[in-house]
């Protein structure tokens, strides 16, 4: 085979895929749109959504060591290089063996459907644009191959092979504009948007007010509260759960006394509270950046446990999203005194719908994977030894209570000598940070500044002045928790149940 042949050959492979994720995809998203269907239809979605599913802790954590919150984009763009690279092998392999290549084709069709069908919700027609797809892609892998080897054949096969090229160029563009058009027609998020836009936080008796002395203002250094569009974000949803506020449900059910369902107007018919509470994220590496602070409005879920009132053996909760994630949270820390909540509002907003609008866990001094569910819809009243949350059997702890934790925000890489400012965060949610310090080379620690501290559920800002001396240097910090605990120095990867370690940067002095 010359290089030539082969090249079109690999793009006969590219444009049968195309034209099948293409088809499919505009085929579920009319299946979207025109259903109401539960279920993942597009198979881009479901292949990567499994994916996500089995992912082991090292995975993850690499994953998002390696891309943080752009980890999505990262899977799509590695499921695209997969895809580009059977479909160019498979248009090959067909050059000599078409149904060799047709049988590999169409077993890379059942995958996707497998996929599907393991997506929660889904029913026998969301598999529909999948087989379509695959099947007008299978034919067209046929027809191109043999278009293909008839130009070669061809003494003088320019005419006929320029042909080939310019219907499988084509087929792929065709291809490639479905995936957007099945975005669009699926109207992916409409309802939702102007649900969310209509949707009013309601007003509490006690609203949180922000201290001026929480805040240092330091130019670099974090923002007390995190604002809604940089908050961090973290789930394995690849297309954002739309639920819509007139339809949701919430249902507490299994160790209770009562069963309990309420809806929307329930909801904000309740004393409503607001509280601010910092949000951390298990997979968070020392000095990273996977946690923020907001004041969150909202329902305290024990109020609704007193309710359903559970029974003595009961020990956790498992709540579970619209899209069949679950997180286990011990039952104590759902109805001791503290502020976990059922939010739905985020900084006076309704929640963004990236961050579980409308309504979503919040629960201080947990990580997230174990107690921040948003998009909840189902509260299991159960035991530890009887369930456990998505992440448990992937390698992550079934219990995470939030590890102390402090970070340097300035400076960070080059600062001029003389007076200036080491800054930063620390965090101990729910038990509240009582000191830091921090130690220039290997001087002795120097105890910070702290500043106001509203609440022990979130993070407290800290400073220390510096008289900056030339060279470099390594500065390092350490917190104590509000127990007289002091951070510990041992090193720990982020899984199974968070980093720990002391936040150290170096800095050159000019
Ligand atoms: N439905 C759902 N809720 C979820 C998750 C998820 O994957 N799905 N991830 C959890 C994790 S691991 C974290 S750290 C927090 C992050 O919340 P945020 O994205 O609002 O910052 O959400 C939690 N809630
Ligand atoms: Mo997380």
């Amino acid at each position: 085979m010359t290089r030539i042949t082969r090249g079109v050959a690999a793009l006969a492979g590219l444009a049968a895929g195309a034209v099948t994720i293409g088809l499919a995809e505009v085929l579920a998203g009319l299946l979207v749109r025109a259903t109401d269907t539960l279920g993942t239809p597009s198979p881009l979605l479901a292949v990567g959504e499994a994916f996500v599913d089995l992912t082991p802790a090292w995975l993850k954590e690499l994953a998002i060591a390696t891309f943080g919150t752009a980890d999505k984009i990262a899977l799509f763009v590695g499921m695209g290089l997969v895809l580009v690279a059977v479909c160019a092998g498979l248009g090959i392999l067909a050059r000599h063996r078409t149904t060799a290549a047709v049988i590999g084709f169409a077993a890379v069709g059942v995958l996707a459907v497998i996929a599907v069908f393991s997506r929660p919700g889904s029913g026998l027609s969301d598999a529909l644009p999948t087989v379509v797809g695959t099947a007008l892609g299978a034919i067209t892998l046929a027809r191109l191959t043999r278009a293909t080897t008839a130009a070669a054949a061809e003494p003088d096969g320019d005419p006929s092979r320029r042909s080939v090229l310019v219907g499988g160029t084509s087929l792929t563009v065709v291809g490639v504009l479905g995936i957007v058009a099945g975005r669009v027609v699926s109207g992916a998020g409409d309802v939702v948007r102007m649900a969310r836009e209509a949707f009013v936080v309601p007003r509490v008796p006690n609203p949180v007010s922000v201290p001026e002395g929480a805040d240092p203002g330091i130019a670099g250094q974090t923002t007390y509260r995190t604002a809604n569009d940089t908050f961090f974000r973290i789930d394995t949803a690849l297309s954002v759960p739309q639920v819509d506020p007139d339809s949701w449900r919430l249902r507490v059910h299994g160790l209770v006394e009562e069963e309990i369902e309420i809806d929307m107007d329930e909801l904000l018919a309740q004393p409503l509270v607001e509280a601010l509470v910092t949000l951390t994220c298990v997979s968070n590496t020392v000095g990273g950046d996977l946690a923020g602070n907001a004041v969150w409005t909202g329902w305290p879920v024990r109020e609704l446990l007193a309710r359903a009132r559970p029974l003595p053996e009961a020990d956790m909760v498992l709540s579970t999203s619209v899209d069949g994630w679950t997180a286990g949270t011990p039952l104590e820390v759902l109805t001791d005194d503290r502020n976990s909540l059922l939010a739905v509002g985020m900084n006076g907003e309704p929640l963004p719908e990236q961050h579980g609008f409308p309504v979503r866990m919040v629960v201080p001094g947990l990580y997230g994977y174990v107690s921040a569910t948003k998009w909840v819809v189902d509260l299991k009243v159960t035991r530890f030894a009887d369930d456990e949350g998505y992440w448990t059997p992937r390698g992550w702890a079934e219990r995470g209570p939030i590890k102390t934790a402090s970070r340097i925000d300035v400076p960070r890489g080059e600062v001029d000598a003389g007076p200036g400012v080491i800054a930063g965060v620390a965090w101990a949610q729910h038990r509240g940070v009582s000191a830091v310090e921090v130690r220039v080379d290997d001087g002795d620690w120097q105890t910070a500044a702290l500043a106001e501290e509203p609440t022990v559920d979130s993070w407290r800002m800290w400073k220390l002045d510096w008289d900056a001396e030339p060279g470099q240097h390594t500065i390092t910090v350490r917190a104590t928790d509000g127990d007289g605990e002091v951070q510990t120095e041992e090193i720990a990867a982020p899984a199974p149940d968070g980093a720990s370690g002391w936040h150290s940067v170096e800095v050159e002095v000019r």
